[in-house]
């Protein structure tokens, strides 16, 4: 008896772990290389039953998932799934899956790497040696340290804690905002952002984009944060004013700012380029070859056992599982 493979659309880019995990199991079609995406989405659509995406900048919204008419499971890279209307996919019965954990240790290292370049000024010194300017005068002293910081974290999730972990390691006291306190953790809870900004010296957001979250750092805000204060962004760009931020900066409202994410990435605003009192990553929380691959292969394994009809491995709360008898 031959078992017929599912028929699976990859969005995005054809990474090797993906395709070489789903090419034995699926009858995979990928919209990257057709030459016309439209008449080849058109062509495949009624025998799609999932979808694979391997990147968080590809937009799935209703219009598109409803193109799909035997569509069971969307696959997605990444923990963050905002490019995702996961809400309309539970409502229409369309599982959808994330990829947690797999990579929690390595952004909250960078998170860490971060917080340090910025209260540091550690790439502005690096670049000061590469100038050439350090046979005429020693970089100056970091106009901040740790030492003497309280930081709040903005999200105390799977990778807020694994910050927090680091922070505890580092002598650094920790407090936080969510909206329901977390039971395992013994650090102040602030059911109020505003309140929590006026204590700390530290603003560190690591909770998931999306409407709930939009601009929720915002002028007041960075007001309440003060001049001694640093805001690092692991969240996402919508999370911050992105205009507040850069007027806060400009105005030294607060001392700086260290960026993973942006509104409107990869095209970064120009006046954060020019500034020098921030730091900027191109989005490399998890960006190792190692945590990567972890990631694909999670999203490979979810429609493995999807597909094998055990399920999803890690559905996002949108998605009603274990569905209701
Ligand atoms: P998680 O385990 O789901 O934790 C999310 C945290 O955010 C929870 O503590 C949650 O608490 C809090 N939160 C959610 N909505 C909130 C709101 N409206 N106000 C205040 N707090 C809120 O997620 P995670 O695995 O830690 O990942 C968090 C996010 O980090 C991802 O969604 C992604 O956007 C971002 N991320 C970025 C990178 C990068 O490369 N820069 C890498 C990975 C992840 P409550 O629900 O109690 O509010
Ligand atoms: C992604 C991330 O790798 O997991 C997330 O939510 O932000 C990163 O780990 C990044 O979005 C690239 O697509």
């Amino acid at each position: 008896m031959t078992v017929e493979k599912p028929d699976i659309l990859l969005v995005g880019n054809t990474k090797p772990v993906i395709v070489g995990g789903l090419e034995p199991i699926s009858t995979l079609h990928r919209l990257i290389e057709a030459p016309d995406p439209e008449r080849f989405l058109v062509e495949i659509a009624p025998r799609v039953r999932g979808i694979a995406v391997a990147y968080t900048a590809n937009k799935i919204d209703g219009a598109f998932l409803q193109r799909f008419p035997e569509l069971e499971i969307v696959s997605s890279f990444g923990v963050g799934y905002d490019h995702i209307d996961a809400g309309w996919a539970g409502r229409h019965g369309i599982v959808v899956t994330n990829t947690p954990e797999v990579l929690d240790e390595e952004v909250a290292d960078t998170a860490l790497g971060l917080l340090l370049c910025t209260a540091r000024e550690l790439p502005q010194a690096e670049r000061h040696l590469r100038a050439g300017k350090w046979v005429e005068r020693p970089y100056p002293l970091s106009k901040a340290t740790l030492r003497d910081r309280t930081v709040g974290l903005v999200g105390m999730g799977r990778i807020g804690r694994a910050i927090a972990r680091r922070l505890d390691a580092f002598g650094v006291p920790v407090v936080y905002h969510t909206r329901r306190p977390v039971a395992e953790v013994p650090y102040r809870h602030y059911p109020n952002l505003l309140d929590m900004a006026r204590d700390v010296d530290v603003l560190l957001a690591i909770v998931p984009g999306g409407e709930t979250t939009r601009n929720m750092i915002d002028a007041d805000v960075l007001k309440a944060l003060g001049p001694n204060g640093i805001l690092i962004n692991m969240a996402r760009g919508s999370v911050v004013d992105e205009a507040a931020l850069i007027e806060a900066l400009k105005s030294r409202t607060i001392l700086s700012a260290g960026l993973d994410v942006f509104a409107k990435e990869p095209r970064v605003p120009d006046e954060l380029i020019a500034m020098d009192h921030v730091v900027l990553f191109p989005h490399l929380g998890s960006a190792s070859a190692q945590t990567r691959a972890a990631m694909d292969q999670l999203v490979v394994d979810n429609l493995a056992s999807w597909f094998a009809g055990k399920g999803p491995l890690t559905p996002v709360p949108e998605t009603p599982w274990p569905p209701a008898q």
